[in-house]
């Protein structure tokens, strides 16, 4: 008897509550064993001027190579470094896909926010994503992300349901069973959108005033931990809603500084109750 295990693939950002450091205690949280594999490893998240950054891309083989006598239940993909590393993940999933019990891959395609890319992100690094994606079992794109993938003009995150439609059914197309589009603004409420090929399901959250970075991280990490624990999909995207309202809550009572990000560590116990 083991618990389920997932390889997670993101940068470790040493300031600023995102990537790794999330997924690491949020998964572990939900009762799933993490095994990371860095991108990159930085200083600070690059919302923040001067960050150090490190790339991983010439250790990345020789370490998954190394987890060859290694099972896994989910493969977890986040921040990607550069264009290379986008086809050392798409070889490793394209092998375990190939195994007699496939995990279940979950691709977060972190490129960007509000309409614009993030700095250490490419034209080509783009398009590699896309391709990645269309390996996953889900994906999580936020409306910016969405846009960039399908070649969508971005219009900003109030976009209506059937725009909404629009985007998951292209990315769907592609080959991706499951898409949630996270993030739509709609009055005082954050809609989360899932499709699954056949049905939306539309999950509402109160819209907390302050917008902190790693909110994507947060969400896509607590939809992988409870999926790989066998939740479905409306389920876990109904519970990382909560989790993420709950820590921003937390968050603003506390009155931490915006860069701190999302303070999440006192509500971690509450992902155990999934269990
Ligand atoms: O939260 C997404 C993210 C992940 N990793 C790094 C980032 C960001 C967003 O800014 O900079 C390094």
């Amino acid at each position: 008897m083991r618990i389920p295990r997932a390889a997670c693939i993101n940068d470790l950002s040493g300031f600023g509550r995102c990537s790794l450091t999330t997924a690491i205690s949020v998964i572990s949280a939900a009762g799933v064993q993490v095994c990371p594999l860095p991108t990159a490893i930085l200083s600070k998240h690059t919302g923040f001027p001067g960050f150090y950054f490190s790339d991983f891309t010439d250790s990345m083989s020789p370490y998954i190579d190394n987890w060859n006598d290694v099972e896994f239940d989910g493969i977890y993909s986040g921040f990607l470094g550069s264009s290379k590393q986008i086809n050392i993940v798409e070889n490793f999933i394209e092998i375990r896909k190939k195994g007699s019990v496939p995990p279940k891959i979950i691709i977060d395609p972190v490129m960007g926010d509000n309409g614009r890319l993030y700095p250490t992100y490419t034209e080509e690094m783009k398009d590699k994503i896309s391709i990645l994606v269309s390996h996953a079992d889900l994906a999580t794109p936020n409306i910016t992300e969405a846009c960039f993938m399908t070649g969508t003009p971005y219009t900003g995150e109030n976009i209506s349901d059937n725009k909404a439609e629009e985007l998951c059914r292209k990315i769907f197309d592609s080959g991706c069973k499951n898409i949630v589009l996270t993030g739509i603004v709609r009055e005082n409420n954050i809609i989360n959108f899932s499709f699954d090929g056949n049905s939306f399901f539309m999950d509402k959250i109160c819209r907390e005033s302050r917008i902190y970075s790693g909110t994507g991280d947060i969400f896509a990490s607590v939809v992988c931990g409870l999926m790989l624990k066998g939740i479905g999909i409306p389920e876990c995207v109904k519970a990382a809603g909560k989790f993420i309202s709950e820590a921003i809550r937390n968050t603003t009572e506390m009155n931490a500084a915006i860069k701190e990000g999302v303070v999440f560590e006192p509500l971690l116990y509450k992902l155990s109750e999934y269990r």
